[in-house]
């Protein structure tokens, strides 16, 4: 098939899963047609079966906000035509699946019709798209997709919740390709970021408020208290400074690692002990899967998608929303014994397994054809 991927070309989670997704399917022959406004930072290789189209929005002083759905709406449509996709994967509703309806009319009176995939993953329903200003748009948008898939129980739960729905939702869950977690860092560094008797312990996120990452700051400082111990922080965002603020003010600042954006967080994750998720909402949690898959157990709320992932007393902990004092409590429960870590490594490992590419993938192959044969 001939796919068009619109994304966010981010370090966000809907851009990596609609990138690895690209590339996956690029493998199993398909031709992708990535179709956004920057090369998505998982894209390292542009093969035969893999294009970048950029979708350009000249700045013009009159337009207070530049209208990029405009942009992206004629972009597709010329990229319709001149490559014959066959269909579009619009990841992210806003504005994504609006521009891409767009796109399908303006194609539609030219004689030309594209069926579109939606796939919802999560701020787009529960943050950004259930206000008000946006609900109509985002509701007309995924009830006028051809398919719609959101990437967990919990969030198409809400979304059934939050709008009027009549669309069929299918589940299709985010996923990892394990092998790139398999073994591969055989010379995984880890003297080079702690000594051998201090426990490492990871966050990684876009530091938005709904993170909670002052609550990975507490739940660290509880952590050293009792064990030598290293904080990895992975991600950049508006928390960042109060963080670090927060650090000094603990007396801690010297044992957080700030990485910033980093593409390498497989070979982070490869020496980490624990990670932390304590997010306020989460509609899948892709960070803590790829922990898991690193063989990391997981500290994190109970909320969203994450219980669907992160299995309590199996591959980590659950704990309500914002309570650290019992993050903090599993994480040293976790730690404290090497036997318990190990076991909760291996679980961790093996819960990440139900989630490999070579599962998921082909549910959304199926999607394409099926929307393909209707159409
Ligand atoms: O978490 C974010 O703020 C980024 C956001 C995104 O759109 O990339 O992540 C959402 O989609 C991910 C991929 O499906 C999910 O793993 C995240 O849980 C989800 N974030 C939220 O629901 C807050």
């Amino acid at each position: 098939m001939k796919i068009g991927i619109v994304c966010y070309p981010t370090f966000g989670g809907s851009g990596v899963v609609a990138t690895e997704l690209g590339l996956e399917l690029s493998k199993r022959g398909h031709e992708i047609h990535f179709i956004t406004y920057n090369q998505p930072v998982r894209l390292e290789l542009l093969s035969n079966n893999v294009h970048y189209h950029e979708v350009n929005v000249p700045e013009y002083p009159l337009f207070h906000y530049q209208p990029y759905e405009l942009a992206l709406s004629s972009k597709l449509v010329d990229m319709v035509k001149l490559h014959k996709i066959e269909i579009l994967h619009v990841h992210y509703a806003i504005p994504h699946a609006y521009a891409a309806y767009m796109a399908k009319k303006m194609l539609e009176e030219e004689g030309v019709f594209i069926p579109i995939v939606t796939t919802l993953h999560g701020t787009d329903i529960t943050l950004v798209g259930s206000h008000p200003f946006y609900k109509p748009a985002v509701t007309f948008s995924i009830n006028k997709s051809d398919a719609v898939t959101a990437v967990s129980q919990s969030l198409k739960d809400d979304t059934l919740r939050l709008f009027n729905i009549k669309k069929d939702i299918n589940v299709v869950s985010n996923f990892i390709d394990l092998e790139k977690y398999n073994d591969k860092f055989t010379d995984c560094q880890r003297g080079m970021m702690a000594n051998d008797d201090e426990k490492i312990i990871t966050h990684i996120s876009n530091l938005r408020p709904v993170k909670r990452s002052q609550d990975v700051i507490s739940i660290f400082y509880n952590i050293q208290k009792e064990m030598p111990a290293k904080l990895m922080l992975i991600g950049e965002g508006p928390e960042r400074e109060h963080i670090e603020l927060r650090c000094q003010e603990l007396g801690i600042l010297d044992k957080v690692i700030f990485f910033g954006k980093s593409n390498e967080i497989d070979k982070i994750l490869c020496f980490s002990d624990l990670f932390l998720l304590p997010s306020q909402t989460e509609s899948f949690g892709l960070a803590a899967l790829e922990a898991m898959a690193s063989g990391v157990p997981v500290i994190s709320s109970n909320t969203g998608g994450i219980p669907e992932v992160n299995i309590h007393g199996v591959s980590g902990f659950l704990s309500e929303v914002g309570d650290v004092a019992d993050m903090s409590k599993n994480a040293l429960y976790i730690l404290s014994d090497k036997e318990r870590l190990s076991t909760f490594k291996k679980n961790a490992k093996q819960t990440a397994e139900k989630y490999d590419l070579h599962t998921i993938v082909p549910q959304y192959e199926a999607i394409y054809e099926d929307t393909l044969a209707k159409y």
